[in-house]
């Protein structure tokens, strides 16, 4: 049966044949960074999504996590699935031991549901604050959220651009688990790593050390295009300042890209430039993620 739905006009699919990197992938490296979209005719998108994807799919995820050298992927429910993790559960079913999760929640969820997501490999919840990407949810609804999952030993990501930074600290310093910033709490490359802006959010983390961020979305974040050279220097600071709190992904297959659409190959090829020495590169790819999503093995 052919998808029930018809992907936006203007949504750039995934690379269909990605490059192979030069750079070679520590043994045991993790994509903590990715999604899988549909399919649409067996998970279907949420009413209220904000836009509509092209279906990509647990397989063709675990397809390029074997060709760029992955080992394990950390998934993430993705706006346009709303609510419903049921494709994000059957992705970390399907892939045994090698995947974790993050889930879309709320408050109001049954026990039930949070043994069957936690039995899969959901690790923790994310709360989005970008407001071309979901409605806002208030504040005191993230927390009784917190108070549930934070049982469970899960912890918390979040997602907000640069300019909601101050407003939302108040809030972040409250919630009560280990926080994973998204895209570096995605910085304007343009206003560079001395504007008032990043240095709020390397306060955030040397204040909080309980705060964690994906050094990743270079293809994001970038005005100059790749390879990206404009937005390494944001990554490198924040490897280089905290080692041990720093995560990447691919984040394939990259939803709502409007400029260009990224060679993983490429991606892959930006962590040596951020990540200059093997200790650096195996604390952001093994040990790091390793500790946070996959404890008892680490
Ligand atoms: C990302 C970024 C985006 C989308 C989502 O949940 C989502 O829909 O996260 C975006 O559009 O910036 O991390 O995939």
């Amino acid at each position: 049966m052919s998808s029930p739905f018809l992907m936006d006009e203007d949504y750039l699919p995934f690379h269909p044949n990605p490059s192979k990197p030069s750079f070679q992938l520590p043994a045991g490296a993790v994509d903590a960074h990715c999604h899988v979209f549909g399919p649409g005719d067996v998970f279907p998108y949420a009413p209220e999504r904000k836009y509509t994807p092209c279906d990509a799919s647990k397989q063709q995820l675990f397809e390029l996590r074997d060709y760029l050298g992955f080992t394990r992927n950390v998934i993430v429910q993705a706006s346009c699935h709303g609510k419903d993790n049921s494709a994000l559960v059957d992705a970390l079913n399907a892939a045994g031991d090698l995947a974790r999760g993050v889930a879309v929640v709320s408050p109001d969820i049954s026990d039930q549901e949070l043994e069957i997501m936690d039995k899969a490999g959901v690790k923790a919840v994310r709360f989005n604050f970008v407001k071309r990407l979901v409605d806002a949810t208030p504040k005191e609804v993230f927390l009784r959220t917190a108070d549930r999952i934070k049982e469970l030993g899960w912890h918390i990501v979040v997602y907000f651009e640069a300019p909601d930074l101050e407003e939302l600290t108040p809030f972040l310093k409250t919630l009560p688990t280990s926080v994973v910033v998204d895209h570096m709490g995605r910085p304007d490359v343009t206003k560079g790593i001395d504007h008032p802006d990043f240095k709020r959010f390397m306060a955030l983390l040397s204040e909080n050390e309980n705060f964690w961020t994906k050094v990743s979305c270079p293809e994001r974040l970038t005005v100059a295009g790749p390879p990206y050279d404009d937005v390494i220097p944001f990554a490198k600071t924040l490897v280089e300042t905290f080692p041990d709190r720093v995560l990447w992904g691919t984040d394939w297959p990259h939803p709502n890209m409007k400029s260009h659409v990224p060679d993983e190959g490429v991606l892959v090829n930006t962590i040596p430039r951020i990540a200059v020495t093997q200790a650096l590169q195996k604390a952001l790819l093994v040990d790091n993620p390793m500790r946070l999503y996959w404890p008892e093995a680490s």
